[in-house]
């Protein structure tokens, strides 16, 4: 026994030594420009050199700043599983670390092999983060500064995970022996036809919402030019689409997902507002803008709207990850989404420098603004970085108000009546004096 405990501790230690080497850098953000121009004129032996240290990077700023999490979470059985996960795939990378001369097809074929071993090792990742979450909420009463500090985590994990299987994928895409959609560079597209992924995404949300409300809101879809101040109606509701195409240089699956999370959501609050067996709804309302700077998407519904202080809430994962209320009995409500749908959603708006933003006028309805780069050369990755300022950030306590103020936190107040999960009992209060 004793032999196998000597030789998980130098284990453990080389992988420590790796982890601190690692982490002193600082990833290298690629442009979407760069991704492109590299998906033409790389080469397999490129790719390889330079993935076989950015990926370690990656994975390493993010396995430290783990470390910073408070312990209570950091002890819950499924993070656990998540940050054996993230040592694996480390460990996995280890063996390209060295040789330049050596490296041969075999080296190349192995490379890639590992990055889908570790792409499939990692697919549940965000659930069995989701499921974490849960168990600490289960176990423990948390407070403003926890809350925070996971907020704040959370977001620099997902964010660190999008662009690690960004890179993953563009090299199993250009170099594995996968299909290589035409016209795509990896997962790339440089005429992203931003129309067709608005009318899939309405589309399959449609769907989603007829299956399950037995109706659904018309969709009325308009495009401005900013710079010709152009303007057309691409779809009245009901009628078919004009197909001359808006495109930008985008990755089609994220501006998917991020449409199909603001259609589900816009088409649950219009039903749901209007009740289900109104036989007229006000239509989801997309203006599509391409400035010079921004491409604009701004989703409008009348769905009654959210008030501001539940706005915030949509946005946290310590809230989001509570049960989903269960609707009339069926057990899966295909349109309360993912619980992580708007803040996952916001990420894969932001990593290439866009944003996602929600306003509401509560009593009429909500715009959700999806806001993407229009240049190639400005859509740069942003990614976290481990160093003193994010560790600052997790030993500085949330700001105490200086504004006079009788209005408590809306934080943990739950804005809809939903059905509450069974609780597991909690515990007595146990007071000791001293
Ligand atoms: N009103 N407005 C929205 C929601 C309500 C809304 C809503 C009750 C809240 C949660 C949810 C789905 C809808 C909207 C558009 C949005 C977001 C929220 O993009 O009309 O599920 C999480």
């Amino acid at each position: 026994m004793r032999i196998y405990r000597i030789l998980y501790r130098q284990a453990r230690t080389l992988l420590e030594e790796r982890l601190d080497y690692y982490s002193q850098f600082n990833p290298s953000p690629l442009s979407m420009q760069q991704f492109t121009d590299f998906g033409e004129n790389a080469t397999n032996m490129d790719s390889f050199m330079f993935l076989r240290k950015e990926l370690p990077v990656r994975l390493a700023n993010i396995m430290k700043e783990f470390n910073l999490l408070p312990g209570k979470l950091l002890h819950m059985p499924s993070v656990g599983i998540v940050r054996d996960l993230y040592r694996q795939s480390f460990t996995d990378l280890l063996q390209f670390e060295n040789g330049t001369s050596n490296i041969t097809t075999t080296t190349l074929d192995k490379f890639t092999d590992a990055l889908v071993k570790i792409r499939n090792r990692h697919v549940d990742v965000v659930m069995t983060m989701a499921q974490g979450v849960m168990e600490l909420k289960d176990a423990h009463a948390i407070n403003a500064n926890t809350e925070s500090n996971i907020q704040y985590f959370l977001d620099r994990f997902y964010m660190n995970r999008i662009s690690i299987r960004m890179l993953i994928n563009q090299h199993t895409i250009l170099f594995g022996d996968g299909v290589n959609h035409q016209n795509h560079i990896g997962c790339i597209d440089p005429h992203c036809d931003v129309v067709r992924v608005i009318e899939d995404a309405y589309s399959n949300a449609r769907f989603l919402c007829d299956q399950y409300y037995l109706a659904s809101p018309e969709l009325i879809l308009r495009y401005h030019n900013g710079m010709d101040k152009s303007s057309r109606t691409i779809m009245a509701a009901g009628s078919p689409a004009d197909k001359t195409p808006v495109s930008v240089v985008y990755v089609p699956s994220h501006l998917y997902h991020m449409l199909f999370e603001l259609f589900k959501n816009a088409m649950r609050a219009v039903v749901e507002h209007h009740g289900p067996g109104s036989d007229i709804f006000p239509p989801v309302e997309v203006l599509l803008v391409m400035g010079q700077e921004d491409l604009t998407i701004k989703l409008s519904d009348q769905g009654g709207g959210i008030p501001r202080s539940v706005m915030d809430l949509l946005f946290n994962y310590m809230y989001s990850t509570a049960p989903q209320p269960a609707v009339s009995g069926l057990d899966t409500p295909p349109l309360a989404g993912y619980g992580y749908g708007l803040p996952l959603s916001r990420l894969y708006a932001r990593y290439f420098h866009g944003d996602l933003q929600l306003t509401s006028c509560e009593g009429y309805g909500s715009d959700a603004v999806i806001y993407l780069k229009a240049l190639s050369s400005e859509a740069n990755e942003l990614l976290p970085v481990y160093n003193k300022t994010c560790q600052r950030q997790y030993s500085t306590p949330v700001q105490t108000h200086d504004w006079s103020s009788q209005v408590h936190s809306a934080q943990f107040v739950r804005p809809f009546s939903t059905s509450s999960r069974p609780k597991t009992p909690t515990p007595p209060v146990i007071t000791t004096t001293q």
